[in-house]
């Protein structure tokens, strides 16, 4: 077997102090933050092809080369981890079906907003483990669905060890803090549930591969207190206005719900600017911003104001809009040795803005090219044949 340019020089130079080592002439440098190649992460496993959250969805992100698998977390009702989206797990199961919890249907406040359903909260986790997997998306395969059942954060974290074992590479896991104010008013507080399981693998340090990741910002700053694993403050946001390419703010996608229970009322996009980044750099150790903080995305309006239907399909949404401008925010970050992780690109046409013309591997040159550290993607498999075409347009 012959070894390829880049992996010889990595092997010469992880036996050899070569001041050639950061790289060729020819091998233009990484716009990322470590100058290493920017990180793919399997957005809630392998969303685009299989239910998230699943053992089956996290193996095929690895199988399809994601450097990264994340889970995002809430608990049950007897403190035990899981992966799901929400603690609402009303769309993402199916326990609506099951009429041994038909009883267990209720309504719960989160995040300030009134929600009925059925909730990992009410439910311990051997009747979790009852439960089935269902994808929410209705536009997704739902071939996969009542067949996966859904997994705790050890069995994600032992999945990790032993897949990455089998393909010969380190797996990161990603694991999202969901709606820390709520498990903390449910006294089911989240952060050191979580740190004494990550411990159990010896996963408590800086180049651990792991990372931690919260839209809230007071979690964050209470894990800075107990670990020195890597933290990402997501930044959110509720929808885009068109016609400036600004991201708009509505409840509760507005600003981090603990600051709206502290009474504080700047909003989510306050965090990106130099100011705001400054002040999670004194926490965190990058950020993780919505798509459109990065490029954002504008429509083209008549002559009376209203927005083109530019792929003429009759409606008049996302798919017509068109990347523009990029901002300086991956920069701003990069100055304050923030890494930016941002989310989320998938594959389908609807979800593309019109300039990439239905070709998604398009959407994350952009962004490679922009230097972003890391992205989460709901589609592996084209993140990654993307990297590779943007390594070859490095010279690498
Ligand atoms: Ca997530
Ligand atoms: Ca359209």
């Amino acid at each position: 077997m012959s070894l390829s340019r880049p992996t010889l020089l990595a092997a010469l130079c992880g036996s050899l102090a070569l001041a050639a080592c950061g790289g060729s002439d020819n091998d233009r440098p990484f716009a990322t933050l470590d100058g290493k190649q920017p990180l793919v992460i399997g957005h809630r496993g392998a969303a685009g092809y299989l239910p998230d959250h699943t053992l089956e969805g996290y193996r095929k992100a690895i199988a399809m080369g994601a450097d990264f698998i994340e889970p995002d977390l809430v608990a049950t009702k007897d403190g035990e981890l899981i992966a799901r989206h929400e603690p609402n797990i009303t769309a993402t199961t199916d326990v609506s079906t099951r009429p041994e919890f038909a009883a267990r249907k209720t309504t719960r406040m989160v995040d300030g907003v009134a929600e009925t359903g059925w909730f990992a909260t009410d439910f311990t986790l051997a009747e979790i483990k009852t439960l089935r997997a269902i994808q929410p998306l209705s536009d997704r395969d739902q071939s996969f669905n009542g067949q996966y059942q859904i997994p705790t954060l050890r069995e994600v974290l032992d999945l990790a060890k032993a897949e990455g074992t089998k393909v010969g590479r380190t797996i990161g896991v990603y694991p999202e803090t969901k709606h820390p104010t709520y498990h903390e008013d449910n006294n089911l507080k989240l952060e050191d549930r979580l740190l004494a399981i990550l411990a159990e693998y010896g996963y408590t340090k800086k180049d651990s591969p792991v990372i931690l990741q919260s839209f809230e910002t007071a979690n964050l700053k209470y894990l800075r207190t107990r670990t020195n694993l890597r933290l990402i403050q997501l930044v959110d946001g509720d929808d885009y206005d068109f016609k400036t390419g600004a991201v708009t703010f509505a409840a509760p996608f507005d600003r981090p719900y603990d600051w709206t229970r502290a009474g504080r009322t700047e909003l989510f996009g306050s965090m990106v600017t130099p100011a705001g980044l400054a002040e999670i750099a004194k926490y965190a150790d990058g950020v993780g911003p919505w798509k459109p903080y990065i490029v954002p995305v504008k429509g083209s309006f008549d002559a009376s104001g209203k927005m083109q239907d530019v792929n003429g399909d009759g409606a008049v949404n996302y798919a017509d809009a068109s990347s523009s401008t990029p901002t300086t925010l991956v920069a701003d970050a990069h100055k304050l040795g923030l890494m930016v992780h941002t989310w989320t690109f998938r594959n389908e046409a609807k979800r593309l803005a019109a300039d990439y013309k239905g070709d998604p591997k398009a959407e994350y040159l952009q962004f490679f090219r922009l230097g972003v550290d890391g992205l989460f993607s709901d589609f592996s498999d084209t993140a990654v044949a993307a990297r590779q075409t943007y390594l070859k347009e490095l010279g690498r």
